[in-house]
């Protein structure tokens, strides 16, 4: 038992449970005021202490609860926020494809009517930002933009919202400035601005109107395609010319190579998209500016995919010899790659001096990297009737059909150069550093006519090892997704790279295999686009978590690390060979969805669009300054043969596209599986 001087817990009596019958306040006070000094010194403290707390968070409370009070009168708005806030996406049943609320129109920027009628809107993300919790400041410059200026100075703010100035009379606009989720642009002379999705009041009700009163056009989704390469071209042309990369907002480029990739990855996307005059000019550059006698380190996989793919392409779409010269010229400058102890080559190569290296740190090589040049190398001995290309590229597929350390057919993400052996780190993936291994087995079965049964044999045995250690699906709407392995444990998260494997695998069904492996790409092909579709901006982040927890409420989970947008192909390349193979439309419309969003989110009003570095801020995306080679040679090229009707248009039975979309012919047929021209 405690004394009754020793107290070592705070008892603090608020009334007097038996005294109903204070009569005059004196003497309450004086009882008050004796229990008061009763108390000993450290309850008395205590008690100040909490009432003082108390004090002041009422203090610091109340202008923001006023705030709310003033700023949210609409209780149903203020429940939704502390429901978003508590669940972050919601889960979203597949299938399930967003629409526009009343009231909101794209805020496509600078693109003309006749390829963006107003009745096609983009989906809008499941989340979208309240307006009210995120004040935007006062004033907002637009620091660097029509000038050059590094990144960090133009890089957009939260809340701007989209502003039109309208004339004395409220007619036509003075000046237009278009928001670009924060970061306040000049429109380019002669563009329409249609709307934003955060226009101010009046111009949202305009464009509504307008939608009403004019007759509604068919929507021309090729032409709003090609009109999309324009603007990208247009940017590339005027700020990167000649150079690898365009780095539209700070209106430069960035170089990694130094080859002109991005011109040579979207020389047959130029003339797949008829766009003769744009190829015209790109050709000159090739013929009189185009060198691979430098001094210069490549990566052996993204010039082979990127540079020699392009060139031979556009040789097999053209009939010119300039491409062939070309591609023969960085083909044999690569071959010093595979002068390594095992022949599995290494990842980068002088291609002015001849000499060939691993990373600096380490003497492993990616294993996608050196099994996903084949189709080219193979096709490039095929027209010099040179066998050393295909000879390298094939030793390196025996080599690791042969090896041990793959699990039900599924590989490791290194090989070492010295040893030829698999390297024990990372890994079981369909992603990163793994996935056009895959890929190229199916690919290589096909260009060789079907006849290399060891290419088959691999292929259906990755994809029973898929099934079988990486396929699960998500909680609560059975999303199906492929995991990675890592020691032994299911790492729940899928890259956005691993959409390449519906394409892939209805590929695969198409040319006679599995019917199940068609099924497995229509599952996959629905996770893919939920990756876009749950997203505030309707485009996917580079990687996806997946919830495998019952009681847990959403689907797809987004690390902040993981937000970026690349403006990658894989899902709109999957896409395109769904909707071939089975004709339903919902594949053109999600591919349509995603189209309009890059429109929205990440084109550059001077030209070009740029990679972004939060797909879930649609206020403020944060623009990473760079378009990669491949939205031209891949993503929009992709995207317009999903659009096109002509399914001659690149037959899929008459060509394979290497794993940078370039198409290259399947071989006519003979009995040995080796190029013709070789056998
Ligand atoms: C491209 O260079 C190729 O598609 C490659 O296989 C994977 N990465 C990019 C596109 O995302």
């Amino acid at each position: 038992m405690y004394s009754p001087q020793r107290k070592d817990f705070v008892s603090l009596m608020l009334g007097d449970q038996h005294s109903h019958n204070y009569t005059n306040g004196k003497h309450r006070r004086q009882s008050c005021w004796r229990k008061w000094k009763q108390l000993s010194r450290l309850q008395r403290s205590l008690i100040l202490f909490l009432l003082a707390f108390l004090f002041i968070c009422g203090i610091l409370s109340y202008p923001s609860l006023t705030e709310q009070w003033r700023g949210l009168p609409d209780r149903s708005l203020k429940e939704d926020w502390v429901e978003m806030d508590n669940q972050g996406l919601r889960p979203i049943p597949p299938g399930f494809v967003p629409k526009l609320p009343p009231g909101v129109v794209p805020g496509v920027q600078d693109i003309p009517p006749e390829v963006m009628p107003e009745i096609q809107r983009p989906s809008i993300p499941l989340l979208p930002k309240p307006p009210a919790m995120r004040k935007p400041p006062s004033k907002r410059g637009p620091p660097a933009l029509q000038k050059r200026g590094k990144v960090s100075d133009w890089q957009v703010k939260d809340g701007e919202e989209a502003t039109i100035k309208r004339d004395e009379d409220g007619g036509k606009e003075a000046k237009t400035v278009i928001s670009w989720r924060g970061a306040m642009i000049e429109a380019e002379q002669g563009t329409e601005l249609q709307s934003t999705a955060h226009g101010k009041e009046g111009t949202v009700a305009d464009a509504e109107d307008s939608a009403n009163l004019k007759p509604v056009k068919a929507v021309d989704r090729v032409e709003a395609v090609r009109e999309a390469f324009r603007h990208a071209w247009k940017g590339y042309k005027a700020f990167a010319w000649g150079h690898d990369e365009l780095k539209p907002i700070s209106k430069t480029h960035g170089e990694w190579f130094g080859l002109g990739l991005t011109l040579i990855d979207a020389l047959d996307t130029m003339w797949i998209l008829g766009l003769k005059d744009e190829f015209a000019e790109a050709k000159k550059w090739v013929e009189t500016e185009l060198s691979f006698s430098k001094n210069v380190d490549v990566n052996l996989f993204e010039s082979t995919i990127r540079v020699l793919g392009g060139l031979l392409s556009t040789y097999h779409l053209t009939g010119d010899t300039l491409f062939l010269d070309k591609a023969k010229d960085i083909g044999s400058r690569l071959m010093p790659a595979f002068k390594t102890p095992s022949k599995i080559p290494y990842s980068d190569v002088n291609i002015g001096k001849g000499t060939a290296h691993p990373p600096r740190w380490t003497t492993d090589s990616t294993v996608a990297e050196v099994t996903s040049i084949q189709l080219e190398f193979r096709e490039l001995s095929r027209l010099t009737k040179d066998p050393q290309y295909q000879n390298a590229v094939e030793e390196v597929t025996r080599h690791v059909h042969r090896l041990e350390g793959k699990r039900d057919g599924l590989v490791p993400m290194f090989i070492n150069t010295n040893s030829g052996k698999f390297t024990r780190r990372g890994a079981f993936t369909l992603g990163a550093r793994a996935d056009s291994y895959y890929e190229y087995l199916l690919k290589q079965w096909l260009q060789g006519g079907k006849k290399e049964t060891e290419l088959l044999e691999d292929y259906l045995q990755a994809i029973e090892g898929v099934r079988k250690n990486l396929l699960r699906q998500t909680s609560p709407s059975k999303l199906t997704f492929v995991g990675e392995l890592s020691n032994g444990r299911l790492n729940p998260k899928m890259d956005h790279l691993v959409c390449f494997l519906p394409g892939t695998l209805a590929l695969g069904a198409h040319n006679g295999l599995p019917a199940d492996h068609m099924e497995l790409a229509l599952q996959l092909m629905e996770t893919c686009h939920q990756m876009y579709a749950q997203m505030e901006t309707g485009l996917s982040p580079e990687i996806a978590h997946f919830n495998l927890q019952s009681n847990n409420g959403r689907d797809i989970d987004v690390k902040p690390a993981d937000r970026h947008n690349l403006l990658r192909p894989e899902t709109v390349e999957s896409l395109f060979y769904m909707y071939r193979f089975t004709n339903d439309s919902k594949y053109r419309d999600w591919g349509w969805d995603i189209l309009q969003n890059f429109n929205k989110y990440t084109r550059v009003p001077s030209g070009g669009y740029t990679s972004i570095g939060n797909i879930r801020d649609p206020l403020n995306p944060a623009p990473r300054d760079k378009m990669e080679s491949f939205f031209l040679g891949e993503t929009l090229k992709y995207l317009f043969l999903l659009f096109s009707d002509d399914n001659e248009l690149i037959s899929l039975d008459k060509y394979v596209f290497n794993t940078e979309a370039h198409p290259l012919p399947i071989w006519p047929s003979t009995s040995s599986g080796r190029s013709p021209e070789l056998s």
